[in-house]
């Protein structure tokens, strides 16, 4: 593919992002038509919730079978073991080839080891959990499903749900359309429920039965000259190359006093302050320290490991209490056959919290967020994302993001819950601005 025929739109890149479901894109399929989900315990996608809880009777592991469904001919499961680099490897050449749909194949997302351990490798990870499927002959990987435990808290119920996270669901492009996916999802599910855990958190771009929340991608340029290189972004027409750059300049020194790289020191304090943030929100992750610690400092377990996937930093005042903090992970593209740029760093909004409020609490977060992205640019960051989930539409607009084509669905396997605000007017899908969505989760 020539480079002059590959004009693209930052839109485009979130769209890739998403993985599916866009503003243009209708979706006409009906529960009927869901020949698997309709046999799964979900929600319709026309029901009426009236009332929250668990969809499916009450089941023991030992109700559960304890041998594998059985696969297609010549294929078999396996499990990819994430501490041997060989298999690691397999995983990162099927999930490089076959996760992301880029039509163009000109950009890939560059998965690191790193990334894989600490997205797939939290505290208390089960190994069986990390599924793959290969061609009994050859050995060859060509399929994968992870599931990683967490803990749900539903505020409004004061509900906490023991749960998975499911994700990295991909399976070979010469295999797609067979219904692979079904067994793979039955399978998991069956490793998973003999573990005595029901319930499932999962994202997705594509729409199933039912979306608890949907999500805007937004996204914010920091290094707009090269985004517009490698054509990720066009000039609008009423504007120069030089009103663009000063439209997204960012100064070099952050703004809040006090702020630096969140340490193993801050951990307990960090928590604390993230627990009481979240209370806002209708669905939350709940950590304990040892989970926060994976999840805010990395896979390494030495204390003055750096992290190259996630960042974190707080605000600490003159007293020493942390009154602030952020935290956003890298995970960076490929881009083949651009003679100027192989790479192109991308940031994820991750969480963060604040113990500002009332008059304070806007202008907060968008110094903090501003901060987030200025720190960012140190890391080789060319478009800094998030979704309109947390409070992000208090501060999207003065930080300068912009709203993408991609959406995310937020599901719960086998539990009902009151459709949650995903930040977007659900006809309109414009961002509500200032207002508070009932997502608090941030899946990867
Ligand atoms: S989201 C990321 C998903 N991965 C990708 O987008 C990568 C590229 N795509 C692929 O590799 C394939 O297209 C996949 C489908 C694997 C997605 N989630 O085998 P099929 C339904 C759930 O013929 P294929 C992530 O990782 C589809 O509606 N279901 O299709 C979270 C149809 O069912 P129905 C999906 O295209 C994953 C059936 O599969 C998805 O060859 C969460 C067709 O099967 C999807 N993303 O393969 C999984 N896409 O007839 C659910 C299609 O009813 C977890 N389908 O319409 C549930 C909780 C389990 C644990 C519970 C524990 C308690």
């Amino acid at each position: 593919m020539s480079s002059n025929t590959n004009k693209r739109s930052i839109e485009d890149l979130l769209k890739m992002l998403a993985m599916g479901e866009t503003l243009t894109s209708s979706q006409e399929k009906e529960m009927k038509d869901y020949k698997f989900w309709k046999t799964q315990p979900v929600p319709a996608l026309d029901e009426k919730i009236t009332k929250e809880g668990p969809i499916d009777d009450i089941k023991t592991p030992a109700d559960v079978p304890d041998t594998p469904l059985p696969l297609i001919k010549d294929f078999e499961w396996c499990t990819i073991d994430i501490e041997d680099d060989k298999q690691l490897d397999e995983l990162y050449k099927l999930l490089y080839d076959n996760y992301v749909e880029d039509t163009d194949a000109t950009f890939r997302f560059k998965y690191s080891h790193e990334f894989f351990k600490w997205a797939l490798m939290p505290p208390k990870w089960v190994k069986e959990w990390h599924t793959g499927v290969r061609v009994k002959e050859t050995g060859k990987l060509v399929a994968f499903i992870a599931a990683t435990p967490v803990t749900i808290k539903l505020n409004k119920s004061d509900t906490i749900i023991d749960s998975v996270e499911i994700n990295f669901l991909c399976i070979h492009k010469k295999l797609r359309n067979k219904r692979l996916a079904p067994i793979m999802i039955k399978e998991i599910t069956r490793k998973v429920n003999k573990h005595d855990i029901w319930q499932a958190l999962y994202t997705g771009g594509s729409i199933l039965p039912t979306p608890l929340a949907t999500c805007r991608y937004q996204h914010r340029p920091i290094n707009w000259s090269k985004l517009h290189d490698v054509e990720f972004s066009h000039l609008p027409a009423n504007q120069t190359k030089a009103s663009m750059l000063a439209h997204y300049a960012l100064p070099n020194a952050t703004k809040l006093p006090g702020l630096r790289r969140m340490e193993e020191k801050d951990i307990s304090q960090t928590l604390s302050l993230l627990n009481k943030y979240q209370e806002r929100f209708d669905i939350v992750e709940i950590f304990n320290e040892e989970e926060f610690r994976h999840c805010m400092l990395g896979s390494n377990t030495n204390e003055t490991s750096t992290s190259n996937v996630i960042k974190s930093f707080v605000v600490e005042n003159a007293e020493g209490k942390i009154t602030d903090f952020f935290s956003y992970y890298l995970l960076p593209f490929t881009v083949l056959e651009n003679t100027h740029h192989d790479e192109l760093g991308i940031a994820y909004l991750f969480y963060y919290a604040t113990d500002a409020k009332d008059e304070k609490y806007k202008p907060r977060l968008t110094d903090l967020i501003t901060d987030a992205l200025i720190t960012s640019k140190q890391y080789n960051v060319d478009v800094f994302n998030c979704l309109t989930s947390q409070d992000n539409t208090f501060f999207l607009k003065n930080c300068k993001f912009g709203s993408g084509d991609g959406f995310l669905n937020y599901y719960l396997f086998n539990y009902k819950t009151f459709p949650m605000n995903g930040g977007i007017d659900p006809q309109t899908k414009q961002v509500i601005e200032d207002t508070t969505s009932g997502v608090g989760v941030v899946l990867l």
